[in-house]
């Protein structure tokens, strides 16, 4: 591969969303008389929205009809949507604005190809809308990960082909997903979260081009 572009997952790469996710399904799960706890919220990571609301109802035993889960979605989002509102650009994620800034100083394409609706809002609340050249996110795709539906229409919006991008990812169902789309991927977190992924690094906190060409050329070298 030559690397031309960088195609970034958002919530856990580049900021932690997690924690509002959380939040805000605790607060529905407890509104519905039960409990959900961080370890439950795991499952929940990279899924979307409606499949994580069948996740939830399925730990509280509840079965609902479609009408009625649609109208609990809209109350979590109206939930989470009041804490992202308060975001700032200091809880981006330590060593990312480095890492795209050297990134696009390199003329390496950026994106973002991630499952949530609320990414517009995310990025602009971060000031990071103009690091990226292109935007795909849950609005845009109607597969979810590991569906490689998300990087795919990604690495067409930068117009690069799929096998010179690089995807970053937190979750083990989008490291399948770039996978899928014939893309390599570096997993962002802890390796036994991430078994399929060839490469975890911790964040981007004293990681930079060099690291990543080294361990893409590292590739190239074994195959
Ligand atoms: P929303 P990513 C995903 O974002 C989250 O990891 C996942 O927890 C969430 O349910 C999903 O977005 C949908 O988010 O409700 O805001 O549309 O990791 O793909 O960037
Ligand atoms: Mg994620």
């Amino acid at each position: 591969m030559t690397l031309q572009a960088a195609i970034f997952d958002l919530d856990g790469v580049i900021v932690d969303t997690a924690k509002y996710h959380y939040i805000a399904w605790k607060e529905l799960a407890n509104s519905l008389g039960f409990d959900f706890s961080e370890t439950d919220n795991e499952r929940l990571k990279g899924v979307s929205r409606l499949t994580s609301l069948d996740i939830l109802l399925e730990i509280g035993n509840i079965s609902l009809p479609e009408d009625q889960k649609l109208e609990l979605a809209s109350q979590k989002n109206d939930r989470y949507v009041s804490y992202i509102e308060k975001m700032t650009p200091d809880e981006i994620l330590p060593g990312v604005l480095e890492f795209l800034s050297e990134l696009r100083a390199a003329g390496i394409k950026t994106a973002i190809g991630s499952a949530s609706k609320n990414a517009p809002l995310i990025l602009e609340r971060l000031h990071l809308t103009p690091l990226f050249d292109a935007l795909i996110d849950g609005n845009l795709v109607s597969k979810a990960k590991p569906d490689p539906e998300v990087f795919l229409k990604g690495a067409e919006a930068l117009n690069i082909a799929p096998v010179n991008c690089v995807v970053f990812e937190d979750a083990a169902a989008g490291v399948e997903a770039a996978h899928n789309g014939g893309m390599p991927c570096i997993g962002i977190g802890q390796p036994q979260n991430l078994s399929n992924a060839r490469w975890v690094i911790p964040g981007f906190q004293h990681f930079g081009l060099s690291d990543l060409q080294q361990l893409l050329n590292n590739r190239a070298k074994a195959r």
